[in-house]
């Protein structure tokens, strides 16, 4: 996993950094990207990278407010950390809501219709800060959770699981997300490590899955642990909480309302019977604001210094031969091939695409003001 380029190399891309319940994410406002399927020029590799603990800014997943696809306000798109792409977040998606908030200035009672992989999905700001979101209604047929598991007596995708030796009474219910659930006497006593990947990468989830042990402390009140797809073990998750509890309703091991503790803290999830739909209570709260290296500048370099590296050896550049770009290369470059410049010639042309006026502008006047003051403390030593 190679280290991120230093920021000051390239030029700035502006994040912030949400948590619901500890479930935490980078957010970029990408409202006015140009090109919106390659907003911010983010690959698997790099949000592995930013998601990453030590070699990153360290996250479970990144999130990009986007233009509208499908009628709403906007649109999100989520990255799990591993770099793979799920259709909804229900943690994330209060954390879009505060983002918004805290970046247009909005107030309680505002709501968003937000285009997702799993359709429309509306956040609303409530009067305590938190923020309820109308999830829809949870996907109980097998092919649309997906998983291989029949429809059972309780109504939805049901059966016995075996992993790595133990059998497990399990069901399954989507949120556009799949999600496999298990009822246990105690969560505390689950080992997560040895069940959870087994869980998610098992056959009968084609699409992989996020796991979610449950005990019933209540007939309103659940406690759960998660594993996440393309996560591993986090927090808390959104949409596992509803459909956790969707799944415990149809169970008959809850009512249709209740508290669920989740290791991050506690989601107040409700299943409306007339409307069909999950609503989801919760907070989400900003961490921090950051600045990184403009993934689009820093991939050019990469590829202009592994061109260069394909190169054959170039000859000892001849001091007599040393050509002045300015006065020579007027109309091009005229040996692109072998050009004495190029790494010169290849971060500025990195710097200029991708660098605005007034930042170019911010640059020459920081670097002029520190050369400046570099030349006053020479002559008259440092200043007071
Ligand atoms: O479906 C998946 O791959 C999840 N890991 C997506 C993230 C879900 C999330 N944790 C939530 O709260 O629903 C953001």
């Amino acid at each position: 996993m190679g280290r991120l380029p230093r920021v000051s190399t390239f030029s700035k891309l502006q994040f912030s950094k949400y948590q619901g319940l500890g479930n935490d994410f980078l957010m970029l406002d990408g409202r006015r990207a140009p090109e919106p399927d390659t907003a911010f020029g983010l690959t698997a590799d790099w949000v592995r990278e930013l998601c990453d603990r030590r070699f990153g800014v360290g996250a479970d997943g990144v999130i990009l407010a986007l233009p509208a696809s499908a009628g709403g306000e906007l649109r999100m798109r989520i990255f799990n950390a591993d770099g793979s792409e799920p259709e909804m977040c229900g943690n994330g998606i209060r954390c879009l809501a505060r983002f918004l908030a805290d970046i247009d200035g909005d107030g309680p009672g505002r709501t968003w219709q937000i285009d997702t992989l799993a359709g429309r999905i509306v956040p609303q700001l409530l009067d305590d800060g938190r923020i309820r979101v109308d999830m829809g209604a949870p996907f109980m047929v097998p092919e649309q959770v997906p998983t291989t598991l029949a429809v059972g007596p309780a109504g939805l995708p049901q059966g016995e699981l075996e992993i790595d030796g133990e059998r497990f009474a399990v069901a399954a219910a989507g949120m556009g997300n799949p999600h496999v659930v298990i009822p246990v006497d105690r969560v505390e006593e689950i080992d997560l490590e040895r069940f959870g990947t087994g869980f998610e990468h098992h056959p009968a989830f084609p699409a992989r899955t996020n796991v979610h042990f449950v005990e019933v402390l209540a007939p309103d009140h659940l406690v759960m642990r998660v594993w996440e797809r393309g996560a591993g073990p986090t927090l808390a998750c959104g949409t596992g909480a509803c459909a956790t509890l969707v799944a415990c309703h149809s169970l008959g091991l809850c009512e249709r309302r209740a508290r669920l503790d989740l290791p991050g803290g506690p989601l107040q999830i409700q299943w409306d019977a007339g409307s069909g739909k999950v609503f989801m209570d919760g907070p989400a709260e900003h961490v921090f604001d950051g600045a990184i290296p403009d993934p689009a500048a820093v991939a050019a370099a990469r590829a202009q210094a592994a061109q260069r590296s394909q190169l054959p050896p170039t000859a000892p550049a001849d001091p007599a031969a040393a050509v002045d770009c300015a006065k020579v290369c007027t109309q091009g470059c005229i040996q692109p091939d072998n050009c004495p410049n190029a790494e010169a010639r290849a971060r500025v042309e990195a710097l200029l695409g991708t660098t605005s006026l007034d930042d170019l502008v911010t640059l020459a006047t920081n670097s002029l003001e520190s050369r400046t003051r570099a030349r006053f403390e020479r002559v008259d030593g440092p200043m007071g």
